[in-house]
Formats: structure tokens, C-alpha cells, sequence
């Protein structure tokens, strides 16, 4: 067997699983479990089998990539089926991680040892499904289906020192769990029949069945509209009404359909997506990133700000630097208003807050950033003021000290032209609030040294970010599909919409925020400078700016925002002035329905996507959406 080792401890068999990296339940591992399990079963030397595992994870559960192709026998229910039917006692010795499939394995057991650091949970919903090898029915007989249901609507794993609480393990141990995992083979052998989970009821009480559906009424409210939230009731549901066989039906039905339900395949693309981004093109493990060990940021606005408490959060000191005593001030109050804010909702305490601060040291001139092993820009968005920057830092920061401009759309070789080190220079590209968007873009121009990209990836890990490398382009890849879509909502307003219908589709189709809520967010004025600077126009966006409706900032922009209202109003000014625009250039106005308007903000985009990939800004069709989920909720 390729995937499962045999061995003899007296007549305790034990089947050691591995298939790394995960021990995920792929078709060999599957088929090598179920051999050793009917070996031990059919060996009259054997009385118990013991499944443990090597490597970090117990089983991570079933292999994803199996996952939308023909199923191949063995199938995992039927496996655990016979674990579970066998005469002889089975344990599961868990080293590791327990997840999905993994846990189902351990629940098909008789007994379960975990040790210390073990993590054992039912992750399913998080990816749009539910457990589909009768995790609904068998966890539910053994912890109670108001234990069970929470742990599985939240997909979070819970501890080996918590499943001891919940009854979901039978001994914690911090020595050896395959040893301890024998001893209690050995106890159950002496105890006679093995215990099955689908035979046990006891703990399916009418008290247990009464706090679950108060739970399930409560979901029902808050994820009414989770298709995978709804299933984990109906199946849990089973699980305390009907015969074990029957509930493993439903069970089984349900899992089946959302398997094949497109936000299920989008979640599990995405879990792919997330780790690919890791492996950049052409950089590999050999390439060393530099040591990190002090930054500076240039420019303490709102985005210079946000990068230096970026670095602070994560422990690094780092140097905010102004040109002016006036403006370096402003930056620190703003900094330390935001920390303030944390600290009254709870979720900073004032020592950490003290901590933070400490670690920003406030400057006045570009020689602040000489110590600095990494220094980042984020001054104003302009070609001229940046290479003036980048001129400057050539004669003042240290060999080997990279150079990274947060530029939302300037062309990097061109501001690291102004330097004689453009080897050092890329773009690090942190989006807005920079401390609290996840989202990093990581520039790479031609001619950046490989251990800069490494560096550069590494830091934004520390930081918290998700890093994903890009190629240079106007707007390299977010912004540059955001630009589209920006167009196609002011022509949509042109045509007839108005900005509520318009931002209204968007978030119905599942985006947090629409355009024109997110353009009154960030302040209107940004998008009208940088038309300005690239001589273009946008009828509707440029009058709204020409009347100084900035966005929430100066209490109206598409929408109206009385008293500092955090979400807008119709405004029926900007109605009027939207539709003087339509007659002034012979428009007859017409109306859409939701879907139109999707078709005509998101087709756009993908489209400038395909374009993306086609000219290499972007690696892969998944960097991509890594960067939409994170940059752009
Ligand atoms: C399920 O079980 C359904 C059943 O109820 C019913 C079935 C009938 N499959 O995350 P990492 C790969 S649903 C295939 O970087 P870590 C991963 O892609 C399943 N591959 O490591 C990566 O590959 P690569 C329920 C998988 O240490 C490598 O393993 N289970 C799977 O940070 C290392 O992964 C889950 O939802 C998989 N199931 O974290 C658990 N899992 O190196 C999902 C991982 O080529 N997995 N890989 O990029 C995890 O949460 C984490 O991967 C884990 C390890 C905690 C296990």
C-alpha cells in the first residue's frame, strides 16, 4: 500500500495514513484504508485496529481536487461504514489537524485519543458545503446536536483540551498518542462489542432537540440566505428525527447539491487560489529575502499613515517622514486617533496602543529615511514629486536598502529612473485604510532584483497583507479593472440609472459597496485630480466636483450624508443634475433593470481581466480574483 502502513503492536494492528502534505482522503488513500481496515478485521490475531497518521495533519479531509469529477470507489461513507460496522474496536490515534472527512474518520471510530496540540473540526460550511460523510449525524449522537450544530455552523476547529469538554475525544494526552491510542484499543476490547455512533441516543434528548432548534431559528435569521447554513440545519434536523440510515440520506442529498452549487466551487477556487499566490513565477525557494528590520514611509497622509501602522502593528519601527514640522504633527494626531479608537471599542488595550506609537518615530526630511532598510513612498500621486523623491533617496539611504513607491497608477520604471539603483525600486501597493485592507500589490517592473519581489512578498506576509505580485501597467491590475467599471457606471448614469440603482445591483450581486457609495467614501476629488492630470473627463463625476460634493467628507456627493451619516440619502440635486447631462447630450433616459446594469458594470472588468492576463500583468486567473476579494471586498 502506498498510502497507509500496517503494523503490529500484540494484537493491536495499527494503520499509519501517509499521503502528504495533508493526508487529504484522495481515491489511493481511501482505497489503502479500507484494505487495512479489512485486513486487521479479517486476521484472527487482530483485535483492534488504531488509525494514526504522519506528517502535521491527522487527515485535512476529503482531497478537493476530486471534487466536481466522477466519484471512484472506494466512497468515504462507505468506508467509514465498514470502520464503524467492523467487530473489532477501532481508534483514531489523532496527531494533527482532524478536518472534514478527517474528523468523519475519527467519528466512524469507537475511540478517539487526541494529543495536546490536535485541532479537530467540521470546516465544510466554509467552503459552501456541509460534512458529507455523516460528520451531520454521527457528531450530533455523540456531543448532542446543540454542541454539534454551533461547531459545525462555524466551521472552526476546536481544541484537543475543548473536544475533551464537548465528549468529542476520550483522552488528551501529551506523551505519545499512538501508545496511548493502543491502551484504550486494549480497554475497549475488554469491554466487548464496540459502541457505534448511529446507534447511540442518548444524547439526542427532547431538551437537546429544543435548544438546537432555537440555534437553527437563530441561523435561519442571521444566514437565511447561506444556502450551506440551511442544508446543516435540515440535515442536523435528521439527525435527531429520523433513523441514522434515513438522516445519512438527507445528508447525503443535500452535500451532493451544494457541491455542484456555483458559490461552493467559487469557495474551493478561491482555497486554491490563496496558496497558489504564494509561488511566484521564476522566484523560488532559493532566492533570500533581506533582512527587515527598520522602515521609513514617505508622506504621513492618509495612506502614508496607514503603511506606518502597518509596520508598528506588526512590531517593525518604522520612521514617518514630512517635509513639514505642521504636517508630520497632523499625521502622528490622526495615527494616534485611530489607535484611540481601537482602544474605546475594545479591541486595543492602552499598553499596546503605547507599544504602537512608540515604534512610529516622527520625522522632518528625507535624510530621517538614511538607517532605513526598506523605505516606501507614499507622497503625493504625482510623477514629478515622486522621482524628485526617489532622486533624493539615492544619495541618503544605504546600500541594499530597498526602495518601494505606493503609487496607485504611475509607471515604476519611470520613478526609478530618477535613481541609480533601479534594481531596488518596485511598487508596494497597500490599499485604502492601508491598516485595515489586506490586499497588497507588489510591483514588479523588469530589472528589480528577484530577492527584492522575495523581500518585498515576505514583509507583506509579516504585515498581515496578502501579497500578490503584478506585472507594471497604468493601474497594474485592481485599479485598472476598477477604471472600467468606473466608466461603465457614469455612461450608465447617462443612459438613465441613478446612482442608487446602480450601487443597489452591485451590492444584491454580493459586492459590499457600489461605485458611487465607495467613490463618496474615498472622496470624489481623488478620481477628478487624476482625470485632470491625465486630460480626461467624466460629465456627471467632474460636476459633481465642480459643486464640491467630495463624499461623506463634505456631507454630500452622489448621495447625501446629513448630520455625518455614515451611509447615504437620494439626493435629488444630483437626480436633476444627472439627468440635465442625459438632455444636454440627447440622451433619452431608459430604464434597467439589476441585471443590465450588472452586465454593463462587470462584463467591463472581466474583459480588461482576459486583457490583464493576456499581456502577463497578472500570473493567473486566481491572482486576480485574490486581489478583487481582498482590495475590493
Ligand atoms: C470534506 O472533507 C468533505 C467531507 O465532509 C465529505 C466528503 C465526501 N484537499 O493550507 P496549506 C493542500 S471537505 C486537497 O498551505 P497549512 C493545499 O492546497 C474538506 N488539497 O498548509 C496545499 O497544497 P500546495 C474539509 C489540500 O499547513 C497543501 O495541501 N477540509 C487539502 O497552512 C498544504 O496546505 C478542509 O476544509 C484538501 N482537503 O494548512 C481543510 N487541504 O502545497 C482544508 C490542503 O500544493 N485545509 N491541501 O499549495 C486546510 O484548512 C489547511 O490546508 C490545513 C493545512 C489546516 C489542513
Amino acid at each position: 500500500m502506498e498510502t497507509v502502513r500496517l503494523a503490529r503492536h500484540g494484537e493491536i494492528a495499527i494503520a499509519t495514513i501517509d499521503n502528504p502534505p495533508v493526508n487529504a482522503l484522495g481515491q489511493a488513500l481511501r482505497s489503502d484504508l479500507a484494505r487495512a481496515v479489512a485486513d486487521a478485521g479479517s486476521d484472527p490475531g487482530i483485535a483492534a485496529i488504531v488509525i494514526a497518521a504522519a506528517g502535521r495533519a491527522f487527515i485535512a479531509g476529503a482531497d478537493f481536487s476530486e471534487f466536481g469529477k466522477p466519484p471512484v470507489a472506494p466512497f468515504l461513507p462507505d468506508l467509514l461504514d465498514a470502520i464503524e460496522a467492523s467487530p473489532k474496536p477501532g481508534v483514531a490515534a489523532i496527531q494533527g489537524v482532524a478536518l472534514g472527512g478527517g474528523l468523519e474518520v475519527a467519528l466512524s471510530c469507537h475511540g478517539r485519543v487526541a494529543s495536546s496540540a490536535a485541532m479537530l473540526g467540521l470546516p465544510e460550511v466554509k467552503l459552501g458545503l456541509i460534512p458529507g460523510a455523516g460528520g451531520t449525524q454521527r457528531l450530533p449522537r455523540l456531543i448532542g446536536a446543540a454542541k454539534a450544530f454551533p461547531m459545525m455552523l462555524s466551521g472552526e476547529p476546536v481544541t484537543a483540551g475543548r473536544a475533551l469538554e464537548l465528549g468529542l475525544v476520550d483522552e488528551v494526552t501529551g506523551g505519545d498518542v499512538v501508545a496511548a491510542a493502543v491502551a484504550l484499543a486494549r480497554t475497549l476490547v475488554t469491554r466487548g462489542a464496540p459502541v457505534r455512533q448511529r446507534d447511540a441516543t442518548v444524547r439526542l434528548t427532547s431538551a437537546d432537540r429544543e435548544t438546537f432548534e432555537a440555534l437553527a431559528a437563530d441561523a435561519t435569521k442571521k444566514s437565511g440566505d447561506m444556502p450551506n447554513a440551511m442544508a446543516l440545519i435540515e440535515a442536523v434536523r435528521a439527525a435527531v428525527t429520523l433513523p441514522f440510515a434515513e438522516g445519512l440520506a438527507v445528508e447525503r442529498a443535500l452535500f451532493t447539491k451544494l457541491l455542484a452549487d456555483p458559490r461552493s466551487k467559487a469557495l474551493r477556487h478561491v482555497f486554491f487560489a490563496e496558496r497558489e499566490i504564494a509561488r511566484v513565477p521564476g522566484i523560488g525557494s532559493e532566492v533570500k529575502p533581506r533582512p527587515i528590520a527598520k522602515a521609513a514611509v514617505i508622506g504621513a497622509g492618509t495612506m502614508g499613515g496607514g503603511i506606518a501602522m502597518c509596520f508598528a502593528n506588526a512590531g517593525i519601527p518604522v520612521t514617518l517622514i514630512e517635509t513639514q514640522k505642521a504636517q508630520i504633527d497632523n499625521g502622528m494626531n490622526r495615527i494616534a486617533a485611530i489607535y484611540e479608537m481601537s482602544v474605546a471599542r475594545g479591541s486595543l488595550t492602552p499598553a499596546l496602543r503605547d507599544q504602537r506609537l512608540a515604534l512610529i518615530t516622527p520625522a522632518v526630511g528625507i535624510a530621517a529615511a538614511a538607517k532605513a532598510d526598506i523605505v516606501i513612498e507614499a507622497a503625493f500621486e504625482e510623477m514629478g514629486v515622486k522621482q524628485q523623491i526617489f532622486s533624493a533617496l539615492d544619495a541618503i539611504v544605504k546600500p541594499g536598502a530597498i526602495l518601494a513607491s505606493n503609487t496607485s497608477y504611475l509607471d515604476i520604471p519611470t520613478i526609478a529612473a530618477a535613481n541609480t539603483r533601479p534594481a531596488d525600486v518596485l511598487g508596494m501597493h497597500f490599499f485604502s485604510p492601508a491598516n485595515v485592507m489586506k490586499l497588497l500589490e507588489i510591483v514588479r517592473p523588469a530589472g528589480v532584483a528577484d530577492d527584492v519581489v522575495a523581500t518585498a512578498v515576505a514583509l507583506g506576509r509579516r504585515l498581515g497583507k496578502v501579497p500578490v505580485v503584478v506585472g507594471n501597467g497604468f493601474g497594474f491590475v485592481g485599479n485598472r479593472m476598477l477604471e472600467q467599471r468606473t466608466r461603465a457606471a457614469e455612461r450608465l448614469l447617462i443612459a438613465g440609472a441613478l446612482p442608487h440603482e446602480v450601487d443597489g445591483a452591485l451590492t444584491g450581486f454580493g459586492f459590499k459597496m457600489g461605485p458611487f457609495a465607495m467613490s463618496d467614501l474615498a472622496g470624489n476629488d481623488i478620481g477628478w485630480r487624476t482625470r485632470k492630470s491625465r486630460g480626461k473627463t467624466a460629465a456627471v463625476a467632474d460636476a459633481i466636483c465642480e459643486c464640491g460634493w467630495f463624499g461623506q467628507k463634505t456631507g454630500r456627493g452622489y448621495y447625501l450624508y446629513p448630520d455625518g451619516a455614515r451611509s447615504g440619502e437620494r439626493d435629488p440635486e444630483v437626480e436633476a443634475l444627472i439627468a440635465r447631462i442625459s438632455a444636454e447630450q440627447g440622451v433619452t433616459r431608459r430604464n434597467f433593470t439589476a441585471e443590465d446594469i450588472l452586465a454593463r458594470l462587470l462584463d467591463p472588468m472581466v474583459n480588461e481581466g482576459a486583457r490583464i492576463l493576456e499581456e502577463g500583468i497578472a500570473a493567473r486567473p486566481g491572482d486576480i480574483d485574490i486581489i478583487w476579494l481582498n482590495g475590493y471586498n
